[in-house]
């Protein structure tokens, strides 16, 4: 088993909603289970401004696959709440899901980079990455609890809490 964490976010139709279809159906992926979920963040956007606010959230997964096995899954599920691969970068989608880190595995092929290539400059994955994981120190060393309280938050904001999903 592996554990894995999860970055979900969402800033079109309903991105609560969203965020919680998703985690069913991450919890509906054989072989796996949901160990943490933090809670559900309210976020400015990051990128191109002239898009809806996000909702983020991080979730912790033990799994059996492999990183790119859980990849498959997760695009899946990104493709059924309706994703449409836009070529603007950053911009506004139903759901997004990235592997932000596969145990302690540094991963760099085509499909997948891990962990997650911006995830050290992003207040909306360390802080929520942070409740869940304190003592969590990234493959390189660093301290997810010291990255979280360095970065400004930028607005950040509790929604409302998910555990109780797990
Ligand atoms: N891929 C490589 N590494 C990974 C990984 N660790 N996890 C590949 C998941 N996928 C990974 O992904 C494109 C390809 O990246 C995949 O096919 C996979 O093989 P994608 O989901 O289609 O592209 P993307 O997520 O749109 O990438 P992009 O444009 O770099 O977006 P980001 O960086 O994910 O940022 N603001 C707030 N507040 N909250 C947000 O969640 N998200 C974004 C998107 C912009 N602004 C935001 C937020
Ligand atoms: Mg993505």
């Amino acid at each position: 088993m592996t554990l894995a964490y999860i970055g979900l976010g969402s800033n079109l139709s309903d991105p609560e909603a969203q965020i919680h279809q998703a985690i069913v159906n991450i919890k509906s992926i054989p072989n796996s289970h949901i160990t943490q979920i933090s809670s559900l963040y309210f976020s400015r956007p990051m990128g191109p401004q002239d898009q809806p606010d996000y909702m983020n959230a991080v979730l912790a997964l033990d799994t059996q696959f492999s990183a790119l096995e859980l990849l498959d899954h997760l695009q899946t599920i990104e493709n059924n709440a309706g994703r449409v691969r836009k070529e603007n970068r950053w911009g506004a989608r139903i759901l997004d899901l990235d592997i932000l880190l596969f145990g302690d595995k540094t991963i760099n092929t085509e499909r997948l980079i891990v962990p997650h290539y911006g995830m050290k400059a992003r207040e909306f994955v360390l802080i929520p990455l942070a409740e869940i994981a304190e003592t969590l120190l990234l493959p390189d060393g660093d301290s997810v609890s010291t990255l979280a309280k360095n970065i400004a938050t930028n607005d950040l904001k509790i929604h409302s809490q998910l555990n109780s999903m797990r």
